[in-house]
């Protein structure tokens, strides 16, 4: 029996976030985020938070980025010769509230992004918006200690509503926030949750307060309800996705001990915060959570019925790894974005030690659409790599065999009757890593000659991917060979 391709429409795309692209951190009153106070690092080295920006003492990747703010126009036409039909791009917020707390935003900022939709709407490419995209401003860290405190709800939702309704002709698909659920990991706290608890001085090894954290996820909760209730007021027709970083776990082994851990884990890490935005309730096990592990924080009589009336509408994901779970303590590990876990004996992994697992593309597809019944896009896939440019080109057939298994098995998962509508791999462009803040860490179809210490003309090269993608979009999936 033939299986079932990709439907028509099926929109094809790729992704970035403002905060790793566009650079001109201080340009046109744009204020500082906390991206731009994360000093660059490496595999090995951790990044430094500086509260302090210094830029004669320290080199900070996203001040230049791969400076889409200048090369915008150059990079949007080459998303369209790629042949995109939708870009899942962030808009910065300090670049329209640089402070987050003033009362009028900054027409300089908004302009910059009428520019950028103008621009999509000339290639018919469909944008689809990430409002907050790991960067706050960092004056709402210094002020509130970011989402920890309630007032961040106000200061969020005055910032959504502002470019809803300034693009609300541009823009149907939105994200309130990305990968919501990593505020549920210790790692989680500075750049989704803009905390910096006393003590923290790197990204990689933060300082934790529980009590904060899921106040700070709770009030996330909470600013993404409203923000779907007011997106809706303005326009009925806004379709409003969650972000889940899905990290999806097996057990290390059948004994019945790393089976049950398997469950807890996912159940903390990827289902709470996609129940909670799909379903519009807190599940039963969190409250079982909450209350074993002591945490409390401050939930408000309304929020109850805000989370209710503000759920999603359509279920997004990062895919990059899955991990594996046990009891054992003395087995090897691998690493990821959010957490590491134990190694997969029947996986490879990537350089940063993330392990690739395509068919547990296809299984979280079928895991996701059983518990929501939903139609889900793939926000996040791709692989980081190190590319060589030479004479102009860039061969990078390992990105394409990745690609190919992983758009495999989302064929395989249409077929068992998944409704999956989208995908935007990461990423479109290079860009700056945002673990290690590292260029050598690329993902992109397009190459930016850029290094690691913002060296390099940022002239913009078609890596072999490129023409590969092209084929497969225009093709809508059928033609995956070389
Ligand atoms: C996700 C983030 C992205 C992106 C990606 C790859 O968690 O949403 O912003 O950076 O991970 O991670 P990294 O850049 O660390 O390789």
């Amino acid at each position: 029996m033939k299986i079932k391709g990709f439907p028509n429409n099926f929109l094809w795309g790729g992704a970035t976030a403002a905060n790793q692209v566009e650079g001109a951190w201080n340009t046109d009153g744009k204020g500082p985020n906390l991206a731009d106070a994360m000093v660059a690092g490496s595999n090995t080295t951790p990044r430094k938070i500086t509260l302090e920006i210094d830029e004669s003492k320290y080199y900070y990747p996203s001040h230049k980025a791969v400076d889409y703010y200048h090369h915008y126009k150059e990079d949007i036409a080459l998303m369209a010769e790629m042949g995109l039909k939708i870009y899942r791009m962030s808009i910065s917020w300090a670049r329209i509230f640089p402070k987050g707390s003033e009362d009028e935003p900054n027409e300089e900022g908004l302009k910059f992004y009428d520019e950028i939709f103008k621009e999509l709407k000339k290639y018919n490419i469909e944008p689809l918006v990430t409002i907050y995209h790991n960067e706050m401003p960092l004056n709402l860290v210094t002020e509130i200690n970011g989402w920890s405190d309630r007032k961040c709800i106000d200061y969020y939702v005055k910032f959504a509503e502002v470019i809803m309704n300034r693009y609300k002709d541009y823009v149907k698909y939105w994200i309130p926030i990305n990968e919501i659920n990593d505020l549920t990991t210790n790692v989680g706290n500075w750049n989704h949750g803009g905390i910096l608890n006393e003590g923290t001085e790197t990204f990689q090894d933060q300082k934790d307060d529980p009590n904060k954290r899921f106040a700070a996820l709770h009030n996330q909760f909470v600013a993404s309800a409203k923000t779907v209730m007011i997106g809706k007021k303005i326009n009925p027709e806004f379709q409003f996705g969650t972000m889940i970083c899905h990290i999806t776990v097996y057990p290390l082994t059948c004994h019945p001990e790393d089976i049950l851990l398997t469950q807890q884990e996912d159940q903390l890490r990827n289902r709470f915060s996609g129940d909670v935005q799909m379903k519009g309730k807190y599940p039963y096990y969190m409250k079982r959570y909450f209350e074993r592990n002591n945490i409390h924080f401050e939930v408000q009589p309304e929020d109850e019925q805000i989370l209710l009336e503000g759920h999603c509408d359509f279920y997004t994901f990062s895919y990059y790894m899955t991990n594996c779970i046990t009891r054992q303590t003395d087995v090897a590990q691998v690493s990821g974005n959010i957490m590491g876990g134990a190694k997969n004996p029947y996986l490879k992994a990537t350089e940063w030690n993330w392990q690739i697992d395509p068919v547990g593309l296809r299984y979280t597809l079928n895991h996701i659409y059983d518990r929501y019944n939903v139609p889900i896009m793939i926000t996040e896939n791709g692989l980081g790599a190190k590319d060589i440019l030479e004479d102009g080109k860039i061969h990078d057939d390992y990105r394409i065999e990745y690609y190919r298994e992983h758009i495999k098995q989302m064929k395989l998962a249409i077929d068992d009757g998944v409704d999956l509508i989208g995908y935007t791999p990461w990423t479109a462009i290079d860009v700056i890593s945002c673990s290690t803040g590292e260029m050598a860490k690329r993902y992109g179809f397009i190459y930016v000659d850029a290094d690691d210490e913002g060296h390099g003309t940022y002239q913009r090269y078609k890596k072999d991917s490129f023409y590969w993608y092209q084929k497969v979009i225009a093709t809508n999936g059928e033609d995956l060979s070389e």
